[in-house]
């Protein structure tokens, strides 16, 4: 069975390494054997079970081969990172349960799920998520993104959230868009507050066509298939709450398919841009005009990457060092430049 939407994060934090991996080899020739990272599997030692549950029933449909993903950071403060898995779900009503883990770093190579106590088991068919503090109480808050209605979690700062949703606004369905995949909290004016862009992907659902025939095989179909759906740019207001800027901040995209989303300072103006991965189209890049408004230079910019062979459906952030001493690859950050880039993965 084909499938026509891949795992997102195995190949990003790949693609992440192996970028940083060559910018290593190509400056220090030849490189000892026992620098050379290694990776050993230890989910079971650290006690991490979870699984996502795809949930199809027989061929899998474009939502089910979506997701799933996964997003770590250190929402209790006690300098241990923690992860939050995304659980996916059961649409066919077979009573098949499903929630989203947070597994909450132990300090000792262990972890422990805590999702039920935390209160943050996710509540439909989860497809990404984000942490960010959206109301600098020095805790980070958890976005998460569904089919349906996304959620906003807020960190209580005693091992609890609480869904605050619906009073900050921005479930991501403001457009009728209920596909949702990659999110991003960002600053883009400047004020302090993190911002959020809440990515779109198809247009699908239960009256839409579920499979499609490829080479005799039947299969989910292509995103092609399908319409697209806009994202929404919502803007922090400051009181917890936030306003739709979409079309005032020029993305209003009712064709975009967003998969990742990504938010960086590409050209070091001051002012962070937006870069989002559209699946079987060009990806965006918003270049931001310092007056809460963004211009799309994907084309002119060289990253929209999109052929009849490649299409970018993944992109992360990766900040890396460049070591300028040839032949040596420990040196100290006196002698290296701290870089950071926009990493594509195209298909
Ligand atoms: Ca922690
Ligand atoms: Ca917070
Ligand atoms: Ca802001
Ligand atoms: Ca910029």
């Amino acid at each position: 069975m084909r499938q026509f939407v891949r795992e997102d994060m195995p190949s990003v934090l790949a693609c992440c390494l192996s970028v940083a991996l060559l910018a290593a080899v190509n400056a220090s020739e030849p490189v000892a054997q026992d620098l050379v990272p290694r990776f050993k599997n230890i989910t079971q030692e650290a006690h991490i079970q979870f699984s996502h549950l795809k949930g199809n029933q027989g061929v899998a449909t474009i939502l089910e081969e979506a997701g799933p993903g996964v997003c770590v950071a250190d929402y209790n403060s006690d300098g241990w990172p923690d992860i939050y898995f995304i659980g996916g779900g059961d649409l066919h009503g077979r009573g098949i349960p499903a929630r989203n883990a947070l597994y909450r770093n132990n300090g000792e190579g262990t972890f422990t799920d805590v999702a039920d106590a935390a209160g943050v088991p996710g509540t439909g068919f989860g497809l990404g998520c984000v942490w960010g503090d959206y109301d600098n109480d020095g805790r980070l808050d958890l976005y998460v993104t569904q089919y349906g209605k996304n959620l906003l979690y807020h960190n209580n700062g005693n091992g609890t959230f609480t869904d605050v949703t619906d009073k900050a606004h921005v479930d991501g369905t403001d457009f009728g868009t209920l596909f949702h995949t990659g999110a991003v909290f960002f600053d883009y004016d400047r004020d302090g507050w993190l911002d959020l862009y809440a990515g779109g992907y198809v247009t699908f659902g239960p009256n839409s066509k579920q499979t499609c025939m490829t080479s005799g095989e039947e299969s989910s179909c292509p995103p092609t298939a399908y319409p697209g759906s806009p994202a929404v740019l919502y803007h922090n207001n400051r009181d917890g709450t936030f306003t739709n800027v979409t079309k005032a901040a020029g993305i209003f995209q009712p064709d975009g398919k967003n998969l990742s989303v990504a938010a960086v300072d590409y050209d070091n103006d001051g002012w962070p841009d937006l870069f989002v991965a559209n699946d079987s189209m060009r990806a965006y890049l918003y270049h931001n005009e310092h007056d809460s408004t963004f211009k799309e230079v994907g084309l002119t910019s060289g990253m929209a990457s999109h052929s009849a062979t490649t299409i970018t459906m993944d992109c992360l952030i990766c900040t890396f060092l460049i070591f300028k001493r040839p032949g040596t690859i420990s040196g100290t950050t006196k002698e290296a430049d701290f870089s950071t880039r926009l990493a594509t993965r195209a298909d």
